[in-house]
C-alpha cells in the first residue's frame, strides 16, 4: 500500500513512497507517477498508535507527479483561465475576500460569496458560463489514486501568490462526504496543517510541494486543515511564480467505493 500516514507525537520517520498499487486505468507515463522509489526528507510523520492523537488518515504521494506532467497540467489549467478566469470568492455574512483565488473545471465548482455563502453551482459566478470540462489528465489522477469508482464532479483550483493563504476549516459542502477528495499541488512549497475533526485538536505541519498527491478520505476526510503559508520562490513550474491547488470531489452522493 502507498504511504497511508497517520499525525500524531510520535517519532520522526523517513518515508519511503511507493508506487501507488491502484494504476489500473491508464499507463505511468500518461499520468506521470514515477516509477522509482524515492525517500523523502522533512517530512514530519507521525506515529499512529500516539493515544492523544485525534488525527486522521491519509494517503501522501509525494512528488507523484514526474515534471513533465505537472508542466502539461500548468498548461491545461492556463487554458481553462482563458474561459473561466480567477475570482476571489468571499465569507458568507462578513465579506471578506479570500487571500486566495480560485476558479473551478468540472460540472460543477465551489464558489463562495456575501449573499450566498459557500456552494456548488455549474456556472462560474463572474462570466455566468459553464466551468469547462475536466481535463483528461486530471481524471487519470482521480482514476490512478482516488480509489473511488464515480468519477470526480468538480475539481477547484486555488491559486496562491506569495500571500495568500487557507485558514482552518472543514471541506463539507458536499452532499457525498463518503467519497475521498485528491489534491494536488504545483509550484511553490506551502506549510500545510491538518488536525483533527474537531477545530480544537492537535495540528501537524507538512510541506506540500510541486507534484505532491493528498488523499483525504476515511476520518480525514472530514479534518480541520488549512495553509499557514507559501514558501515564494521555491519552483519554477508557474513562470510568474505563485502556487496551485487542485482538488477533485464529488458533490453528489455516489455509492460502490473502490475500484
Ligand atoms: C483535508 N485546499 O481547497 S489541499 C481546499 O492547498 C483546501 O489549497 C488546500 O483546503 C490547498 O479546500 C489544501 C489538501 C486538502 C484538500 C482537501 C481536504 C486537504 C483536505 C479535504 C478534507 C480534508
Ligand atoms: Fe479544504
Amino acid at each position: 500500500m502507498c504511504g497511508v500516514y497517520r499525525w500524531g507525537a510520535g517519532p520522526r520517520q523517513w518515508p519511503i513512497r511507493t508506487t501507488p498499487a491502484t494504476i489500473r486505468h491508464t499507463s505511468s507515463l500518461q499520468i506521470g507517477v514515477h516509477n522509482t522509489r524515492t525517500l523523502v526528507t522533512e517530512t514530519l510523520i507521525v506515529d499512529a498508535a500516539s493515544p492523544q492523537h485525534k488525527s486522521p488518515a491519509f494517503r501522501y504521494l509525494p512528488n507523484a507527479l514526474t515534471e513533465p506532467a505537472q508542466q502539461a497540467l500548468v498548461a491545461e489549467i492556463g487554458n481553462i483561465l482563458l474561459s473561466a478566469p480567477l475570482f476571489r470568492p468571499a465569507m458568507p455574512r462578513t465579506g471578506t475576500p479570500f487571500s486566495v483565488q480560485m476558479t473551478n473545471c468540472g460540472r460543477l465548482g465551489w464558489v463562495s460569496d456575501q449573499a450566498g455563502g459557500y456552494r456548488y453551482q455549474p456556472t462560474h459566478p463572474v462570466t455566468g458560463r459553464p466551468f469547462p470540462s475536466m481535463p483528461a489528465s486530471l481524471l487519470a489522477i482521480w482514476r490512478a489514486h482516488a480509489g473511488w469508482a464515480a468519477e470526480p464532479e468538480a475539481c477547484l483550483i486555488n491559486f496562491y501568490s506569495g500571500t495568500a493563504k487557507m485558514g482552518s476549516h472543514q471541506d463539507r459542502d458536499e452532499a457525498d462526504l463518503s467519497a475521498p477528495v485528491v489534491s494536488v499541488s504545483l509550484g511553490d512549497e506551502a506549510v500545510f496543517h491538518v488536525g483533527g475533526t474537531k477545530r480544537t485538536d492537535p495540528k501537524a505541519r507538512l510541506i506540500l510541494r510541486s507534484g505532491d498527491i493528498l488523499v483525504l478520505e476515511g476520518s480525514s476526510r472530514l479534518a480541520f486543515h488549512g495553509i499557514d503559508r507559501v514558501r515564494t520562490g521555491t519552483s519554477r513550474l508557474i513562470p510568474d511564480g505563485g502556487r496551485i491547488n487542485l482538488t477533485m470531489r464529488r458533490v453528489t452522493a455516489s455509492t460502490a467505493p473502490t475500484v
